[in-house]
């Protein structure tokens, strides 16, 4: 699916690697020798050394059209990358992130270039829309509050258990906020049994789960509670209530949206990740809401491990290799039909197991004839 709306930080990138382009196209019609990347740091492209004492140390913001936002002690300078984007041939969409620690080289009152960027910590990220690249959503930071509504837009467990795949790889601790629970008062009696079943199945795996409303602030103090001192990011859906929830609990005034008519759809209001200081100290992100969540190369073997509950099953299961969907006798389906393992986590891993790299082609032929 291709992302329409208009991304400032997508254009960033864009624009650097339109430039990037721009650089090697130069080179090669100057230099009649095969172009080779490590050329561009021999035209003055070669950076201070990272003891310069020049250089500043700070945290990127936000990433716009216009540049790269980095926090300097409190100053917020605009800056370019120097030289690092023609570095290496890159794995990742984006080679920088909101939350990176950088050192900047002042080129002029408020802007610079980033010359260095500090070794991460933790990240999340997803696959982009491509398939092929890893994009970096926020770096360096402690937790994800990995943000879904009760309905409106409806609730998808697999999303979550996606976020909670990419938070371990990323080494970051997750914790589930559900928006939006006013909407209960008003829900069917299914979509009611729906969300004591997700909440039973999710809090009996030991995640964290906050139940939050922001038409009366319901749940939100222990959730500020929770992120005092701490770096959090917020990521989810779009038109979950990421930007409302931070308004309400800390008066950022930062752009809300409505939802469209029939699907509840949001709106993609927020538009770029952004950094925002708490008042009582910490800082959280505010993500613009994604469209689909695939987790940056999801190995098949890997995936079990993140169903931990499933483990005492499938360690008893005929086959080693059991895929626990279409196997004779395999003891997760058992453990399934016996109520002892929740069907929403059943079908995440299903749904899972199918855009995993590695899946069989006899299984995957056997699933085809199922559907
Ligand atoms: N009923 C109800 N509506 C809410 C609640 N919180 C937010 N909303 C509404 O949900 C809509 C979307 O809110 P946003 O804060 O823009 O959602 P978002 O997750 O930031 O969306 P993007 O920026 O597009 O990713 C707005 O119309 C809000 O008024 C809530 O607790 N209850
Ligand atoms: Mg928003
Ligand atoms: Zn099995």
């Amino acid at each position: 699916m291709k992302d329409r709306y208009y991304h400032e930080e997508e254009h960033f990138h864009d624009r650097d690697r339109k430039q990037f382009k721009k650089d090697r196209r130069i080179a090669q019609e100057t230099d009649r020798s095969k172009f080779k990347k490590t050329d561009l740091k021999k035209e003055g492209e070669t950076p201070p050394p990272p003891d310069d004492p020049n250089l500043l140390s700070g945290r990127v913001v936000a990433i716009s059209g216009e540049g790269v936002w980095v926090d300097v002690e409190g100053a917020e300078f605009l800056c370019g990358l120097k030289g690092l984007m023609k570095k290496v041939r890159m794995q990742s969409k984006n080679l920088i992130a909101v939350g990176d620690l950088v050192r900047v080289q002042p080129t002029a009152e408020k802007e610079g270039s980033i010359v260095y960027i500090e070794e991460r910590y933790s990240f999340l990220s997803r696959t982009d829309i491509t398939g092929k690249l890893e994009q970096l959503i926020a770096v360096n930071i402690d937790q994800v509050l990995i943000t879904a509504s009760v309905k409106q837009p409806t609730l998808k467990p697999s999303l979550i258990d996606r976020y909670l795949i990419a938070t371990k790889k990323g080494k970051m601790h997750p914790v589930i906020v559900i928006n939006k629970i006013d909407l209960l008062d008003s829900a069917t009696e299914d979509e009611k049994h729906f969300y004591k079943e997700f909440l039973a199945a999710y809090e009996s795996l030991g995640y964290p789960i906050f139940s939050v409303s922001m038409l009366n602030r319901t749940g939100l103090a222990p959730l500020c509670e929770l992120m005092k001192n701490k770096s959090s990011v917020f990521s989810g859906q779009s038109g979950v209530g990421k930007s409302s929830l931070l308004n309400t609990a800390f008066n950022f005034g930062l752009a809300t949206g409505g939802l469209a008519n029939k699907t509840y759809k949001g709106s993609h209001t927020t538009t770029k990740a952004q950094l925002l200081p708490l008042p009582d100290g910490g800082f959280c992100i505010d993500t613009p809401g994604i469209r689909s969540f695939g987790v940056w190369k999801l190995q098949r073997e890997d995936l079990i491990h993140h169903f931990h509950e499933f483990q005492p099953f499938a360690r008893e299961c005929h086959y080693p290799n059991c895929s626990h969907l279409v196997e004779p006798s395999c003891e997760v389906q058992k453990a399934l039909a016996e109520n002892k393992i929740s069907p929403i986590r059943f079908e995440s891993y299903q749904t899972l197991l199918e855009e995993t790299e590695g899946l069989d082609r006899r299984t995957k032929r056997i699933m085809e004839q199922q559907e």
